[in-house]
């Protein structure tokens, strides 16, 4: 496995699923974390084990993302020692309901707009002037099909996720001329808590997401991060779109029950 011994790693949602995920095998390699989400006790387990299996140095935030001013006092706030961030996961959002456009509802848009559009662009305005002032730096934005496909009910999430999609390459563009690269990592069906949070807590609904396929796990798309970011300094993974071999596209699934 690479080395990545020293660098400082800020992973927005790692107190589930994907970001879980990246922490623990960031922490394999060395890496020091900086763990970011709402739920601190799920992140205070997290770093436990991680200091006992790995001796990881980690640094906690407790961060609703949606909040401008909690970020910017976040990031501004970190310890010198934990200051100079080399890799920005911008992994925390979620999807809420189904529901068609017409019918949608409101509280449920602006929280995914502003967790996952607005929030991925607060990190982005914190943290990467610090990396082109460094020369050295590396944002790794979750995607998804989600941005590639529209599917029926998907509306609005399928436009956080376009957004997302969009923003990525916007970065790519500005940060022409200097070192800093970023990446849109583009998943299709993981299982996390991910649909249980879409279908606001039925958890016999979300189970049926995954019924009867093999989707992908947390770590694969940790895996597929964390080649990303350990490629030699002039290479640039723009994009992966990554999906389970039972999924062909967001509407089309193989299952077997
Ligand atoms: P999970 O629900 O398991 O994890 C989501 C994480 O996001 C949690 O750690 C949660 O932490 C965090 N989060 C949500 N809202 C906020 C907020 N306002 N502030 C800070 N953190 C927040 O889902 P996944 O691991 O599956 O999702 C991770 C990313 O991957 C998301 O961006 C999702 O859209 C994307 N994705 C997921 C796919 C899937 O099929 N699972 C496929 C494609 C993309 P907390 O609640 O503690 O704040
Ligand atoms: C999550 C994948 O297809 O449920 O982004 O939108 S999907």
């Amino acid at each position: 496995m690479a080395s990545l011994e020293n660098q400082i790693i800020l992973i927005t949602g790692a107190s589930s699923g994907i970001g879980t995920a990246c922490a623990k095998i960031f922490a394999g390699a060395g890496a020091k974390l900086i763990l970011a989400a709402r739920r601190l006790e799920r992140l205070q387990q997290l770093a436990d084990t991680l200091t006992q299996d790995f001796n990881t140095e980690v640094h906690l935030l407790e961060l609703d993302v949606r909040d401008r001013s909690a970020v910017e006092s976040a990031i501004s706030n970190l310890p010198s020692s934990w200051s100079d961030i080399d890799i920005l996961i911008n992994n925390a959002g979620l999807s809420r309901g189904l529901d068609k456009l017409h019918e949608g509802s409101f509280t449920d848009w602006e929280e995914m707009i502003d967790t996952n559009i607005k929030g991925l662009l607060y990190l982005s305005r914190y943290v990467v002037p610090g990396m082109v002032s460094r020369s050295r730096g590396h944002v790794v934005n979750l995607g998804s099909i989600a941005g590639h496909q529209t599917y029926p009910g998907g509306n609005v999430y399928c436009a956080t996720k376009a957004a997302v999609r969009v923003i990525s390459e916007g970065l790519k563009q500005d940060l022409l001329g200097t070192p800093v690269r970023v990446t849109s990592v583009d998943p299709g069906m993981v299982e996390t808590e991910f649909s249980e949070v879409r279908f606001h807590g039925d958890t016999e609904r979300a189970k049926k997401v995954y019924q009867g396929v093999t989707p992908l796990t947390p770590d694969d798309i940790a895996d597929v991060i964390f080649f990303c970011v350990t490629r030699s300094p002039h290479v640039n993974i723009n994009e992966v779109v990554l999906m389970p071999v039972d999924q062909a596209s967001a509407t089309l699934v193989n299952r077997r029950t």
